[in-house]
């Protein structure tokens, strides 16, 4: 299973104040007794995990009707096991002299699935159905010209790559409009999914899903709304600013083509959901040809495979001290995208047993962007390595957004300094354009993902307390890309389409707001390995590659799990119990002067 991502995570998320009204039996109850039933839970959860993992595994590798029904059903006996002892644990709310250990299990017990299921059997059992099918449809999501003939389909890996390869306006628009229509079929089962999960949630004492969701922060549901929002505001003027800049060489690259409101086309900037600018980055380098940072070339030259990069990716983490991969992990993860059957290709990072079977699961192509994410998945799994030793309760992130921030912080460290020494472009002694040139490059991934980041998960918020409606998903959705990303559709889009279904992580139930977090918290945890590392110049220009000691601080962080509230382990690592943005700010200030400088003059923004 995978904590972090499926529908039915364990040890997902938590909290610590629930505010609900004591439980009449609760005065039989004693602190002793409340140590025993979270241990018998820890135990009933390790005792079922295996099973569980392993429908899910083989549902995503295996994408048929009959694994289908298998994890369906599975899902339905953990969550139904899940509400009983939800219900059981109400008894301990008022127990005086209870251990704060115990008493963090017993909050995290409830934030463990992000899928709160009603108990009703017939519900329960109608629930996992359509998250199966949902995950099921986007994982097997192809456009046919042709629906009798396969020759005429196209996967997401397919029109991916248009859209990332070519500059072609209308061959661009195609693909995107060719995937986002796999997803209209999706609205009724959301709908649905929406309505059930908030039953589930209501039962679970939480005002709707959303609401339940917000509460696994160590804080009020309320203050995480407003913790965002302010992360948010540090943030948004470099966002603007980055806008501005790319609609501009946008403009000159399709003269006369873009909207005149400020806003960038849907289906321009080489990604199907504008998250991720990289494929950019030839158009907007600052100082064309003055640096090598074609790292997809070097892959393909020195004849990388899905293995070899793999092995790449975990020389650095072994390199700072981290333990070897298992030789399980190379045996039993999914490399590749098989050519027989329909898998979830989208990366995830899985842990199976709880005690070493950790695996990833990608469809890897020979470039950048794949190579990048192994760095982000191993991230998850040495996150598992780290706290597998912990009771099971405590075994996810501080919160999900660490789990998120790990393999990422690692990117960071892809500097051209590292890629030089590990002979893939870069340079040894970059000049301050090449620099600059790479801070562009992170940006467009770094950067441009944040107001993304932020509104997946508004939207939800939104489906959840019922301000946005059925009848108005698809308007509220691209309300919301407007708002936040400055960004806006092509093609005219209707109640008939059904565009957040087009994001894995809408059918797949995984809340997004982590991304976000871990956006601003992976250059946090950079700048105090930097500092661990003894290093003092620009944080861009750092790499903990070969560092022992920003190693060990980082693996200290990962072995406290979630067994404290985050704050506590944020403020181990940095000094500082609060997540802040003031770190990206520093990592892109240099970037960020350039930018305001030649946008000097033009017209930024959007309405
Ligand atoms: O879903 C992922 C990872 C797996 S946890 C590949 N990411 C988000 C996405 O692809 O939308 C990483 C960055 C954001
Ligand atoms: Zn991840």
């Amino acid at each position: 299973m995978k904590p972090v991502r499926s529908a039915l995570a364990l040890a997902l998320i938590f909290c610590i104040s629930n505010g609900l009204a004591p439980d009449a039996s609760a005065q039989s109850a004693d602190a002793a007794a409340a140590d025993r039933f979270v241990a018998g839970i820890n135990q009933e959860i390790r005792d079922n995990y295996v099973e569980i993992s392993a429908a899910q595994w083989v549902s995503e590798t295996y994408i048929n009707g009959d694994t289908e029904v298998l994890v369906a059903k599975a899902n339905e006996r953990a969550l139904s096991r899940l509400s009983a002892n939800v219900e059981k644990s109400k008894q301990f709310r008022t127990v005086a002299g209870i251990a704060p250990a115990t008493q963090r299990s017993i909050d995290l017990l409830r934030l463990q699935t992000a899928m709160p299921a009603p108990k009703d059997p017939a519900k329960l059992a109608e629930l996992t159905q359509i998250a199966s099918r949902l995950n099921a449809a986007y994982g097997s999501g192809k456009s046919c010209t042709d629906e009798s003939k396969p020759e005429t389909c196209r996967n997401l890996d397919q029109l991916s790559k248009v859209l990332a390869e070519n500059r072609d306006w209308d061959a661009d628009l195609e693909a995107w409009t060719a995937w986002h229509n796999v997803a209209r079929d999706m609205r009724k089962d959301y709908a649905r999914f929406a309505e059930l999960v908030n039953e589930g949630a209501r039962e679970m004492d939480y005002a709707n899903a959303g609401d339940m969701w917000r509460a696994s922060y160590d804080m009020s549901a309320a203050d995480f709304r407003k913790e965002t929002d302010r992360l948010w505001s540090q943030v948004e003027p470099l966002y603007k600013d980055l806008q501005c800049y790319a609609r501009h060489k946008l403009e000159q690259q399709y003269p006369g083509k873009l909207a005149k409101d400020g806003t960038i086309p849907a289906h321009i900037t080489g990604n199907m959901w504008a998250q991720d600018w990289a494929a950019l980055y030839p158009l907007l380098q600052p100082y064309p040809g003055v640096s090598n940072l074609d790292v997809d070339a070097a892959l393909k030259e020195k004849n990388y495979t899905p293995e070899t990069m793999i092995r790449r990716a975990e020389d650095f983490y072994t390199s700072i001290g981290f333990p070897s991969l298992p030789k399980s992990f190379y045996e039993k993860s999914q490399l590749k995208r098989p050519a027989d059957r329909d898998v979830v290709c989208h990366a995830s990072a899985w842990d199976l047993n709880l005690e070493g079977d950790v695996r990833i699961k990608m469809c890897i192509n020979i470039n950048e962007e794949d190579f990048r994410t192994i760095y982000h998945e191993l991230g998850h799994i040495y996150y598992y390595l780290a706290y597998n030793k912990l009771p099971v309760l405590f075994q996810t992130g501080a919160h999900d957004g660490f789990h998120e921030a790990v393999g990422d912080t690692i990117q960071l460290n892809l500097t051209p300094g590292y890629l030089a020494e590990v002979g893939l472009a870069g340079a040894s002694k970059p000049s301050k354009e090449a620099m600059l040139n790479a801070q562009m490059k992170q940006a467009l991934e770094k950067v441009a993902f944040l107001p993304f980041g932020k509104l997946i998960d508004e939207w939800r918020w939104g489906v959840f307390d019922g301000s946005i409606k059925p009848d108005g998903y698809n308007a509220a959705w691209w309300a919301l890309k407007r708002k936040y990303q400055g960004v806006a559709p092509t093609v005219a889009r209707s109640e008939a389409d059904f565009d957040p279904g087009a994001k894995y992580h809408v059918p797949g139930n995984t809340p997004y707001m982590r991304y976000f977090l871990a956006h601003i918290l992976q250059f946090q945890f950079q700048r105090e390995l930097c500092k661990a590392a003894g290093y003092s110049g620009p944080l861009h220009e750092c790499s903990i590659y070969g560092n022992k000691a920003a190693g060990a601080k980082f693996w200290a962080m990962l072995e406290k799990g979630a067994s404290q509230p985050w704050q506590s382990t944020l403020k181990e690592l940095t000094g500082k119990g609060e997540m802040d943005a003031s770190a990206i700010l520093d990592y892109f200030a240099p970037l960020h002067s350039w930018l305001k400088q030649q946008n000097k003059g033009k017209r930024c923004g959007w309405n």
